[in-house]
């Protein structure tokens, strides 16, 4: 099997998040990356692939200019004022309750802040998403990484994994949040639906609700959504990830969101897991991609299920023999000494392969 990975996601490394207003290490860091890279060297049935450039127009055909506007200029800024820290993060967020009882034109057109501190709270979710000096540039790199694998497929290949980092799924349009800049998987997706005229498929089994893909797509009918993920009442993003979110307008029926019971096992999440198979598979379309996160599992630091490495093995075999091209794309998953076996497991199985 290919994987796409480059080093620039190296540039993104955060020492420190914030967790409820105060410091903890940061989860979402380069050795996610670099174990997983050492698991499949060690495995050797994986070939590596570097990306190729795709610019800009691919993000632009997903995310609002804005977002990419500021996420380039952010740091620029921070430096330029003699912001003194590692690391930025909002203080003051565009909450819905602020703007209750006015209509919908009037708050579309409140200006976006000229002050950085007002920026990042316009274009952010939440103030566990540290954005440092390399973001941007790791973030631009891990889109290529999406788009390069997505091209193998569109290229013959039937499976190929992207070693995306920063991880993608809780970027919206308009909002980076949730260790997201640029969301790698929407952007592929799209990329794909354009190019084929099919109706594309995404899986996503990261343990948190990709709230940006949800919103990304949830008025269109070409690309289906398909989430497995903690109840949204108990885990970040909270706000969003419940079951009777299915879609509007044309997008009407293509939203499905199983949320999952606290510490669920691999026989409870795999019951849930056929379920969005048999729903991809009662739509037309040749080719899914997967938003893959091992957050699932039984030690991660901050999810709350119990998945477990042969767990993850018989995952990968289930959505391998749906019989359609995988672009798997990682996201999320903080139990660094455990990622790269989790993977290794997941990708096995996709391919057909017994466990290591
Ligand atoms: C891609 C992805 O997996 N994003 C996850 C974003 C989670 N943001 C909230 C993190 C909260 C960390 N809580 C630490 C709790 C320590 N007990
Ligand atoms: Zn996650």
């Amino acid at each position: 099997m290919q994987f796409v990975h480059t080093e620039r996601h190296r540039a993104h490394d955060p020492k420190v998040e914030t967790y409820l207003g105060l410091p903890i290490p940061a989860n979402e860091v380069p050795a996610r990356a670099d174990a997983i890279v050492a698991a499949l060297a060690a495995d050797g049935g994986f070939e590596l692939t570097p990306p190729t450039d795709h610019g800009t127009a691919p993000i632009l055909a997903v995310h609002d200019a804005g977002l990419l506007r500021f996420l380039e200029a952010a740091w620029p800024e921070v430096e330029r004022q003699r912001l003194s820290r590692e690391f930025l993060v909002a203080d003051t967020y565009p909450t819905r309750s602020m703007f209750a009882g006015m209509s919908d034109a009037l708050v579309a057109a409140r200006p976006e802040p000229v002050a950085i501190g007002g920026r990042v709270g316009w274009w952010g979710l939440d103030s566990s998403n540290p954005l440092v000096a390399g973001s941007y540039d790791a973030a631009r790199g891990a889109v290529d990484v999406a788009l390069t694998a997505a091209d193998l497929v569109l290229g013959g290949e039937t499976v190929t994994y992207g070693l995306c980092r920063p991880p993608g799924h809780h970027a919206a349009a308009a909002m980076a949040g949730g260790y997201c800049f640029f969301n790698n998987a929407a952007i592929a997706a799209h990329a794909i639906a354009e190019s084929t005229g099919e109706r594309v498929a995404i899986l996503d089994v990261d343990v948190h609700h990709g709230n940006g893909t949800q919103q990304i797509f949830w008025r269109r009918s070409d690309v289906l959504y398909a989430s497995l993920h903690a109840d949204p009442r108990r885990l970040y993003p909270f706000f969003l990830g419940h079951a009777d979110e299915v879609g509007e307008g044309p997008g009407a029926g293509t939203n499905l969101n199983l949320p999952q019971p606290l510490r669920a096992d691999d026989a409870t999440y795999l019951a849930d897991l056929d379920r969005a198979l048999e729903w991809i598979d009662a739509s037309a379309g040749s080719i899914v991609v997967v938003s893959l996160g091992f957050d699932t599992y039984e030690r991660d630091p901050i999810g709350d299920l119990a998945l477990t490495t042969a767990g993850y093995h018989e995952m990968g075999r289930r959505v391998g023999a749906l019989g359609r091209r995988l672009v798997i794309l990682q996201e999320g998953g903080y139990f660094v000494p455990d990622l790269g076996a989790n993977c290794v497991a997941w990708l096995r199985g996709a391919a057909g392969q017994p466990p290591a």
